[in-house]
Order: C-alpha cells, then sequence, then structure tokens
C-alpha cells in the first residue's frame, strides 16, 4: 500500500436494461463500497466511480421487446438502478452513464488513438445477417447450439450453461434471436484489435507479476492465455452506441465492451478535474470490482488495450466474485427468479444493513453461494440481533444502570487478565480486519468484527457486574473499602464494555455504515471518531461524559416476514401456465411429483380436447405474458389468449398444431374474450413445449 498515493476503485457498470438484484450487489458493489468506506476511514485519497452501461445488444433486445427505443430503456433503468444503490449505500464518488456526451468523446478518442497508432486490423469477412430483421447478427443477437455442452440456447458471444466465450460461427445451427430465422451470410467490415500480440506481455504481467490476483480471477485468466488470444472485433453493425470515428464506418458502433470499460475513465473525468492523476500517474492504485463473467474484459481485454493506448494506469487487481444463488437455484432475471434490490428497500425499510450484512457474510468470494431467506433471518436474529446488537444493548444498559448513565472512571491497578485480554482483542481485531479488507477477504473482515463482540458478550457473562452490585446492594455501609472496591471493579468493567462499542462502531462501519451512524448517536460522539486510526484506541469515550438512553441496533425478523418472501419469491416467478397469465404457486419440482386429487372417468370425459392448428399469433398490448392466438379448429376458427408470450415469439409459433380445451367457459382477457385453452408442457427449468400430434393431423381431431 505505501508505494500509492491515491487509489481509483471501480465496479462493474450494470446494464441499463433492468433493475439490479442482490446478486448484483453481492458480486461486486458491496465489497467495492466496503473496501472503499474503509480507504476513506483509513484517510487514504480514494475515489469510487461507477455508472450504467447503455450500450450494447442486451439494451437493444429489451427495447425491442418493450417496444420502445432504446434511450427510453436507459433512461428508465439508470434512475432505478441508480436509486437502488443509493438506498443500499453503496457510496459512489459518482454514478454516471455511458450515454453522456463526455463518454462518448473519451470512448471515441481512445478509438482513434489506436486507429492513428495503425494498432487495429481493418477486415471484411463475412458474417450472420438476418434478412427479415436487416441487420447482421453478433453477440446476443444470435443463438444456437453450443459446441462444447450442447445447450440449444447458445448466445453469439457465450454460452450460460458451460461458461464458454463463443464466436457466432461456432455455433451449431444459428437462429436469429430477433426472427427466429436462420440467418444467412453476408460481408461487413470490422475493425479488430489484436489481442494475440499482446500474449507474451499479459503472460508475464498477469502469470507472473501478479500471483496474488484471487484464485478464480488468475486461473481464469491462465486458461485464456493459455488457449492464446485471437483478433476480437471492436465495431459492431448497430445505430446505438458510440459511433465509429471514421469517415467510412456509417452504420457501425463501438462494440460495447470497447466503450463500457472506458466508461471508468469518463466517469472520472465527469467526476473531477484532476481526473488525469487518477489515470496517468504511476502512483495510483487501479482496482476493478466486478462479477465472474467479467473477468477477462477487465483482466485482459481492457489492460491489453490500456497498454496500447500508453497514457493510462493497468489496474493493481481485479477481485471478482463468483455468481449468488437464490434458494438453490441460479438467477435467473427472465424467468424472474431473483430478489430485486428495490423491492427489498420497500418490503424490509430501514434494514439496507441487514441486507449487507448478510450479502457479506455469505458472499460468493471464493465458489457460487446461496442466498436464502431462512440464511438471512437466522443471520440477523443470531448474529446481528443475537450478538452484535445484543452486546451494544447490554453496555448501555448496565452504564445506565450500574454507573449513572456515564462513561465510568477506569481504575489501572485493578485491572485483572481477562480485562487486558479483552483490550488485546481488540487490536488483534483491527490487524486482522486491515488484512483480510487489504486482501479483498471480506467475510473473513467481517467475521473478525463479529467474533470481537462475542468476546465482549462472554467477557461480561464471566464479570457479571450485576452481582457485584447486589452484593455492594447487601452490604451495610456502602461507602466501605469493600464497597469502593466492587464499584470501581463494576466500573472496569463497563468502562471496558463502552470502549469496545465505540471501537465496533470504527469496525462496523465499512460494512454497516448506518449502523455505525446509530451507534454514534448513542456514544453521543462525532462522525470523526470512525477514523480508521482511532481504532484500537481505548480512550474514545472520556470518563464522566453522558451517554444517551440504550435503543436498539436492530429488530428481530419473524417468521411470518421470511414466509412472505418465499412465497413472492415463488409466485413471481414467470410461469408458464398455458392461459393462466397469473403463474401458479407451486414449485416445478413440486408439480412434476404432486399430483392432484384423483378424479373419476366422467370427470375425464366432461373435458372436450381438440386437435388445432395456430392461424396467427400476436402481442396483447400492455400484458407481457400474453399473445392472442387465432387458432383453425376444423370446423370453426377461435380466438384463444395465451400466457405464452415470454416464451414464444408470435411469428415462431404460427402454423404450429396444439391440443385445445375446446369447452373451456369463454374468459375475458384484457378485454378480449379468449375461447379455450391451449396445453403445453413445462419443464424442469419453467419451459414450455407444445404438446401436439407427432406429425399434422386434420383440425378438430379429438385428443382422448
Ligand atoms: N455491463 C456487463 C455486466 O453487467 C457489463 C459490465 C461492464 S463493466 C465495464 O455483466
Ligand atoms: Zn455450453
Amino acid at each position: 500500500m505505501a508505494n500509492y498515493k491515491r487509489i481509483l476503485v471501480t465496479a462493474a457498470l450494470p446494464y441499463a436494461n433492468g433493475p439490479v438484484h442482490i446478486g448484483h450487489l453481492a458480486g461486486c458493489y458491496l465489497p467495492a463500497d466496503i473496501y472503499v468506506r474503509y480507504q476513506r476511514a483509513q484517510k487514504r485519497d480514494v475515489k469510487f466511480v461507477c455508472g450504467s452501461d447503455e450500450h450494447g445488444v442486451p439494451i437493444t433486445i429489451r427495447a425491442m421487446k418493450e417496444g420502445i427505443t432504446p434511450q427510453q430503456v436507459v433512461d428508465k433503468y439508470h434512475a432505478l438502478i441508480r436509486d437502488s444503490f443509493a438506498q443500499m449505500n453503496i457510496s459512489f464518488d459518482i454514478y454516471s452513464r455511458t450515454s453522456n456526451q463526455i463518454h462518448h468523446q473519451t470512448a471515441s478518442d481512445f478509438f482513434k488513438n489506436l486507429y492513428d497508432k495503425g494498432l487495429f486490423e481493418e477486415k471484411e469477412t463475412e458474417q450472420y445477417y438476418d434478412e427479415t430483421a436487416k441487420t447482421f447478427l453478433a453477440d446476443r443477437y444470435i443463438t444456437g447450439t453450443c459446441p462444447v455442452c450442447a445447450n440449444p440456447n447458445a448466445y453469439g458471444d457465450q454460452c450460460e450453461r458451460c461458461g464458454s466465450s463463443l464466436s457466432p460461427e461456432q455455433l451449431i445451427n444459428p437462429r436469429s434471436t430477433l426472427s427466429d430465422a436462420t440467418p444467412i451470410k453476408k460481408k461487413t467490415k470490422h475493425w479488430y484489435f489484436p489481442l494475440q500480440n499482446y500474449e507474451p506481455w499479459l503472460k508475464k504481467w498477469i502469470l507472473e507479476d501478479h500471483k496474488e490476483w484471487k484464485n478464480n480471477v488468475y486461473g481464469q485468466c491462465k486458461s485464456w492465455l493459455d488457449n492464446g488470444l485471437q483478433p476480437r472485433a471492436m465495431t459492431r453493425d448497430s445505430k446505438w452506441g458510440v459511433k465509429v470515428p471514421l469517415p467510412d464506418a456509417e452504420g457501425k458502433v463501438l462494440y460495447v465492451w470497447f466503450d463500457a470499460p472506458i466508461g471508468y475513465i469518463s466517469a472520472t473525468k465527469e467526476l473531477t478535474e484532476q481526473w488525469a492523476d487518477y489515470w496517468c500517474k504511476e502512483d495510483t492504485k487501479l482496482v476493478h470490482f466486478i462479477g465472474k463473467d467479467n473477468i477477462v474484459f477487465h483482466a485482459i481485454i481492457f489492460p491489453a488495450m490500456l497498454k496500447a493506448h500508453g497514457d493510462f494506469v493497468l489496474p493493481d487487481n481485479v477481485p471478482a466474485n463468483e455468481f449468488l444463488n437464490i434458494e438453490g437455484e441460479k438467477v435467473s432475471t427472465s424467468r424472474n427468479w431473483a430478489v430485486w434490490v428495490h423491492e427489498y428497500i420497500k418490503d424490509f425499510p430501514g434494514c439496507e444493513d441487514v441486507l449487507r450484512y448478510v450479502l457479506c457474510a455469505n458472499a460468493p468470494e471464493t465458489k457460487d453461494n446461496d442466498f436464502t431467506w431462512k440464511d438471512f433471518q437466522d443471520r440477523n436474529n443470531s448474529e446481528l440481533v443475537a450478538i452484535f446488537g445484543n452486546f451494544v444493548n447490554r453496555a448501555m444498559v448496565l452504564m445506565h444502570k450500574l454507573c449513572g448513565g456515564k462513561v465510568p472512571v477506569l481504575h489501572p491497578s485493578l485491572l485483572d487478565e481477562s480485562d487486558k485480554t479483552l483490550v488485546k482483542e481488540i487490536e488483534l481485531t483491527k490487524s486482522k480486519i486491515e488484512s483480510g479488507l487489504e486482501q479483498y477477504k471480506f467475510r473473513d473482515a467481517l467475521f473478525e468484527v463479529i467474533d470481537l463482540a462475542r468476546k465482549g458478550n462472554k467477557y461480561l457473562q464471566d464479570k457479571e457486574p450485576w452481582k457485584k452490585a447486589s452484593a455492594i446492594e447487601k452490604l451495610a455501609d456502602k461507602s466501605s473499602p469493600e464497597a469502593k472496591i466492587l464499584q470501581q471493579e463494576i466500573d472496569n468493567c463497563l468502562h471496558i464494555c463502552l470502549q469496545l462499542t465505540a471501537n465496533l462502531a470504527i469496525f462496523i462501519n465499512p460494512f454497516l455504515p448506518d449502523t455505525a451512524k446509530k451507534m454514534l448517536h448513542l456514544l453521543k460522539v462525532v462522525e470523526k471518531m470512525l477514523d480508521w486510526q482511532n481504532a484500537g484506541s481505548m480512550k474514545l469515550l472520556s470518563a464522566g461524559y453522558s451517554l444517551r438512553a440504550p435503543e436498539l441496533l436492530f429488530r428481530k425478523i419473524e417468521d411470518e416476514e421470511i414466509k412472505l418472501q418465499v412465497e413472492k419469491l415463488k409466485n413471481n416467478m414467470v410461469k408458464p401456465v398455458s392461459n393462466e397469465p397469473q403463474a401458479t404457486t407451486k414449485e416445478p419440482e413440486a408439480q412434476a411429483s404432486n399430483l392432484k386429487t384423483e378424479i373419476v372417468f366422467d370427470d375425464f370425459a366432461k373435458i372436450d380436447l381438440k386437435v388445432g392448428t395456430i392461424l396467427s399469433a400476436e402481442k396483447v398490448e400492455k400484458a407481457d405474458k400474453l399473445l392472442k392466438l387465432e387458432v383453425d379448429m376444423g370446423f370453426e376458427k377461435r380466438t384463444i389468449v395465451s400466457g405464452i408470450a415470454l416464451h414464444f415469439k408470435p411469428e415462431e409459433i404460427v402454423g404450429k398444431q396444439v391440443v385445445v380445451v375446446a369447452n373451456l367457459a369463454p374468459r375475458k382477457m384484457r378485454g378480449i374474450e379468449s375461447n379455450g385453452m391451449i396445453l403445453m408442457a413445462e419443464d424442469k427449468e419453467g419451459k414450455l413445449h407444445f404438446v401436439n400430434p407427432s406429425e399434422k393431423i386434420n383440425e378438430g381431431a379429438g385428443v382422448n
């Protein structure tokens, strides 16, 4: 640390195409915030920058799905994300956005710099093109079967099942995400960054000079470097993004992974006129906090770009976390299997620190981890409430009861071994937290804080100052030397407990800033006390100083609240139930194994099932789950409204045969009368499949 004059911390720029969930927080924003708060408390020169990533395919696809412009998409989600972070006390010095003019200029200049040095390879190649949508298909615009793991829905840039990084050419049976059409090949020109030229340098810089990087990061880098790097196109055919600053580049923009990391530079520029100190001076420590899916971009590609540019510092570290699963399942934004931060804030007002605590204590630092609501409750009730909050509360209550509401005087001559041991523990904890935080081991560091509070509880329990107080009560002469000594022992015990409380406020501050503030209030001290240099001191509170009445730091979280959250998660999951717009409440596994109650044949015979063919399909306005279908039933044509819009695009199901519950009473949905229901099978992943005859048959055929 000593070699650095300033620290620049970045956290991955979230795509402004949806709200942030707790996996995002645990992945990089919370650890980055803890790190920065600690560095600020150390009085180091630190800046914390972030912002919304507003370019790239995820944004344009979202815009298309919602039928709005990309700008409308990013405006909506930028505001939502920014506010969620602010409410969770993620203390960015700036939260910017890549649609800002300053960013377009900075990214454009960066590209031009490399271009002018002749560092790009200009190549005309044949790329997949969707003739219906009239666009080239790169990245997520194209899906197909993964050549590595056979996942049928791998993207043109990555397979989300096995994590392989892919190019569209590698996909088996490629399809357009936009129209599901099989793409054709068409010529287009792009600018490639020859990553392979940086391979020898990267090998030394990462594999030899940065052996201290986290295992997951180092390991991923090593495997990329061992496999050999390839030239990578840094431009795309698109209208949305930073325009390629060249005369012959109409309709081309910078690849989002070229412009997004430059967003860190643009945000710093926007933040301070001294931005160049943070980006260009060798004595800056640059740290990129990210999630594991961003490793190659931050540890290999962006550093190679920075190196090629030449004016900028390189990251000192790229701490990446793994993924946080929810209740044993991978987070899926499309299935709505996620805990959204803005919803948590609404459901648990004033409990932002509890979420910060749980996400840090259970952070996926070395492997994927699981968030469960039960664990959330347990950690709150048995750690925050029963250990940390309990210690602080007992110290305050006993001080009011046994020491007249004032910080008692310390009597050094009466200090015994257990007093001295606890005082030593405070100092030891300080250095353990420091080394944890400096090494990005946030869980360990937080554990030390709680462990110190646990030791405080044990100390109080062993000392039993209340027993000494009743012993005094029993003495005939309350001013006898014996009574005096007993009172002095009580004073020592509580003096130490209160100094420990003040230290706990300093220690907890980077992790749980609201809690630290509440403690300052109880102790009637100013924020300055939280400076890290004060940690370990036993002189934080002066004797005779009167403190406020105790207030609880944390409240218990009840079973009922947890039950509600678990239900909410399951109910809100996008569940494909053919005609029903609302999802059922059962889990997929439960649906597979739990049969409904037995029925007799006559019950079954009442249902009239018939084969039909879908003639047309269209989206129902303002109902993102519904499709309006025209179905040929042989004997008539029917309108059926079906809750399958999140699973199939209208154009991909036209012509498909379906089994229809033909005698279901008509029902109005969004003003449209639905006459019947189509049957769908739902697999374990919650994906829908058509239930239909194995080959085409006449419409109106009965299904018995
Ligand atoms: N927006 C990807 C992501 O959210 C991307 C990060 C950019 S960091 C420069 O995973
Ligand atoms: Zn795969």
